[in-house]
């Protein structure tokens, strides 16, 4: 009996002894948060939660270098509302804290141009996965990065492969008065006249749900192509009632038509839908697999596009964190977090290798023209590839035309 009770103490003992190690560690373990910025909430939900899911995904697979190195890594996700405001507020309350190292976002370049301001002024490095807009970077602040292309690349992509076609003579261009919408829709156009493709109309719209005014005129001029410099809650229900209003012509549309919920929206008239876009679809990307078959397994459907490229910039906020730990020789600053980042060299993501220019540019980057094949949303990753174009940043072209390679 006397035996047994020793083996208990014992027991309880060591247990005792292993919670209080545990509880100690926890305590010990010094806290870096990651935050990301991305519309959680209203018609842009899909493409921001998409992003979420996978900055989660990555801290989850990615973080134990940083966790043998005495740290505790937390994921602040934050809803900007695709909204300038919103995302400037979520910034000015993010800095505040100072276990927050790095941000990841945005998905509209309206709300990463004002916000990346605030993240600027306190030395907080962001890297975006989906601005595409050039305002991003061409401001040349030093925390401020992106793993996608740009769009006057995307723009002048969508214009030569419509001209290519041979039979696009004349084009409306209509955009959504965003930085971005309006941005590339310029691109896009200047590129189209240089190619010989007439622009019958340059307009801008904040209208979401009844285009009938916008249409007719459009009808009247009975153009080849409309182009729709936006993002897919909007000129997806200005496809679907431009098709009821009789128009049979070509639609374009840049990256912000690159969701499952474009063709949700759209229905039947999203088929044959043309689009370009600085996120490739699965196919293009092998090494992705295991990310693509984790997703659907973690979050019940498949990611949206610019999700792997959401991975891939969290995953270079990770190891940056821990090369800037390990510099350090303790907790980084900012500042030191966003010198390492910007320092990005042949990193190998999901998405390739991705090299960051001194403006914090992709130094390379892939652009793609897609045609819709199917009205179900479900079948949106096996839109067909028509065209793929890489062309290097403005920076990383003028280095190697300096250079004479
Ligand atoms: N590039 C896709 C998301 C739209 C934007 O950059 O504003």
């Amino acid at each position: 009996m006397k035996t047994k009770r020793y083996f208990l103490f014992v027991i309880l003992a060591l247990v005792a002894l292993a919670l209080s190690a545990t509880i100690a560690g926890a305590q010990d373990a010094k806290v870096i948060k990651i935050a990301s910025q991305s519309p959680l909430s209203g018609g842009q939900s899909l493409a921001g939660t998409s992003m979420r899911n996978s900055v989660e995904m990555a801290i989850n697979d990615l973080k134990q270098p940083l966790v043998d190195l005495g740290y505790d890594v937390q994921y602040v996700p934050f809803d900007d509302q695709a909204t300038a405001d919103v995302g400037v507020s979520n910034a000015q309350n993010m800095v505040q804290d100072p276990a927050i190292l790095v941000v990841i976002g945005h998905w509209n370049s309206g709300v990463a141009i004002p916000s990346s301001e605030v993240y600027q002024a306190n030395n907080l490095a962001m890297i975006s996965p989906a601005n595409t807009n050039p305002g991003v970077t061409s401001r040349g602040l030093t925390v401020v990065n992106r793993v996608c292309g740009r769009d006057d690349n995307q723009g002048p992509t969508g214009a030569k492969f419509l001209a290519k076609l041979g039979t696009v003579k004349s084009v409306y261009v209509l955009h959504d008065k965003t930085p971005y919408g309006q941005g590339i829709a310029d691109f896009f156009q200047k590129e189209a006249a240089t190619d010989g493709i007439t622009v019958l109309g340059f307009e801008g719209t904040e209208e979401k749900s009844n285009f009938d005014s916008i249409i007719q005129p459009i009808l009247a001029q009975s153009p080849d192509a409309i182009y729709f410099g936006g993002i897919y809650d909007q000129t997806a229900v200005f496809l679907s009632q431009a098709r009821a209003a009789g128009y049979k012509g070509i639609f374009m549309g840049p990256d912000g038509t690159d969701n499952s919920d474009f063709a949700k929206l759209a229905g039947d008239a999203a088929v044959g839908v043309y689009y370009t876009s600085a996120a490739g679809p699965a196919s293009v990307y092998p090494d992705a697999a295991k990310y693509f078959s984790d997703y659907k397994t973690k979050y019940g459907s498949e990611p949206q596009p610019y999700g792997p490229e959401s991975y891939d910039a969290t995953a270079i906020a990770l190891k940056s964190l821990e090369i800037a730990a390990k510099l350090a020789g303790g907790l980084p600053t900012r500042a030191q977090v966003a010198s390492v980042v910007r320092a990005t060299s042949d990193f190998k993501g999901l998405t390739g290798s991705i090299t960051f220019d001194a403006y914090g540019d992709r130094a390379s980057a892939n652009y793609y023209v897609l045609q819709v094949g199917s009205a179900d949303p479900t079948q949106w990753s096996t839109n067909k590839i028509l065209d793929t174009v890489s062309v290097d940043s403005p920076y990383t072209a003028l280095l190697k035309s300096m250079s004479g390679s």
